[in-house]
């Protein structure tokens, strides 16, 4: 695992911020999370308590700047045990400890108000500090910082997926659902902007002539990602599979239907995951996956399985940032007449040249103005 700390907190973002939309959409539930994975967060309520016990070390010291991840509880480490959160519904969570027990966890009130953010006060992954109250119950005391994220943006916040993982296998299909591009992109920037390193995998290569993906994979394999091509329903590809995720920390994310818990079974079938009977991408709003959970393999590892999403929008998108994951713009940013050109509506642009001269993918550039622009991803099937 990697052991690096972001540090957030002092970027300074200064054009192309989005999401400045009002406050007050936080409180509502939006469409896309009642069709989502957060389903579960609505239905949650707090089952365990555990006053009582904790009052003795009340005093909430907190040290570190303003971002989240540096605000860290001092809390009494004597009686607490160092667990990672398997699953989150809500409020709730399953955490295993390190000696391998399982408790049903709340958290702390503390912990929700430092973190500002509720629905991201735990997520799958993340190491914590829990107070057993009895054999199966838990309180999260502390969570500690987080390296490796994935997140989106989601009712106009920013919702991690998942935290503390090396590598996110971003999954498509080569058909049903058709293959977007377009997401691929957004998800590699997800993934370096949450410094967790991208792979690309195309399942269900048996639909489609094999020749027909070579385009993508070419396109992927040029810009230095990894690409995997398999069937999860043949059984191809699985060697080079399980080589990239045994002892790696890897999330599964892509669309629903495109086959990720298929695949985890397929790497260890004595998980057993719930996956569709049918090919049920057609039907929009359907996940068999309801949320991220992390299973860690016998191989040595861990995967974390996720719901599939209908749309990626990408939090806090700062245009010199997202330019920046589009590698191969780099010779020619140099080229661009001014400075701090956008390679958007600047006359004079290296990139625009660039795309223009097949030196830079169309689609590639496509999805950068699309990222840029706020445009969500919403699959038309
Ligand atoms: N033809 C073909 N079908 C596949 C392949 N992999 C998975 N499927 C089928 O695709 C459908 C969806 O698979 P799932 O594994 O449930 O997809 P998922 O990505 O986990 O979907 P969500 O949990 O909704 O996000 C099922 O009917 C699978 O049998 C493949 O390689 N080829
Ligand atoms: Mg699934
Ligand atoms: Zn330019």
């Amino acid at each position: 695992m990697g052991k690096k700390k972001k540090n957030k907190a002092n970027k300074v973002r200064v054009q192309f911020r989005k999401n400045r939309g009002s406050r007050s959409r936080q409180n509502r539930i939006s469409e896309e999370q009642l069709a989502s994975e957060n389903i579960e967060d609505l239905a949650s309520e707090e089952r365990v308590s555990g006053k009582g016990a904790l009052s003795r070390y009340r005093t909430v010291k907190s040290v570190g700047g303003e971002d989240e991840n540096d605000l860290q509880r001092v809390v009494d480490e004597s009686v607490c045990e160092p667990a990672r959160i398997l699953s989150t519904a809500g409020l709730n969570s399953l955490a295993r400890t390190e000696s391998g027990r399982d408790y049903e966890c709340t958290v702390r009130q503390v912990v929700r108000t430092v973190s500002r953010e509720n629905r991201n006060a735990v997520v799958t992954g993340d190491h914590v500090l829990i107070q057993p109250i009895n054999e199966e119950q838990a309180v999260v005391e502390r969570v500690e910082p987080r390296y490796g994220t994935l997140s989106r943006q989601s009712g106009g916040r920013e919702h991690l997926i998942v935290a503390n993982v090396d590598q996110a296998l971003i999954v498509v299909s080569a058909d049903e659902p058709p293959l977007k591009p377009n997401l691929i992109d957004r998800f590699l920037v997800s993934a370096g902007k949450g410094d967790v390193t991208p792979i690309v995998c195309i399942n269900k290569a048996d639909l489609v002539d094999p020749s027909d993906l070579q385009p993508i994979v070419g396109l992927y394999a040029q810009l230095g990602y990894r690409v995997l091509q398999c069937s999860g329903a043949k059984g191809w590809g699985l060697d080079v599979l399980r080589r990239i995720l045994k002892d790696k920390q890897t999330v599964l994310a892509g669309q629903s239907g495109v086959g990720k818990s298929t695949l985890i079974n397929r790497v260890q079938p004595d998980l057993n995951l719930e996956t569709s009977h049918i090919s049920e991408w057609s039907s929009k709003g359907r996940h068999t996956t309801r949320r991220a959970v992390m299973y860690p393999l016998a191989m040595g590892g861990a995967v974390v399985d996720t719901p599939g999403i209908r749309q990626m929008a990408l939090w806090d998108v700062v245009q010199e940032e997202v330019e920046g994951f589009f590698v191969e713009f780099r010779p020619f940013v140099p080229l661009c007449q001014f400075p701090d050109c956008s390679h958007t509506h600047e006359e004079k642009c290296g990139v625009k040249q660039a795309v223009i001269a097949e030196l830079v993918s169309h689609q590639r550039y496509d999805s950068y103005l699309k990222i840029l622009s706020d445009e969500q991803f919403d699959p038309e099937w």
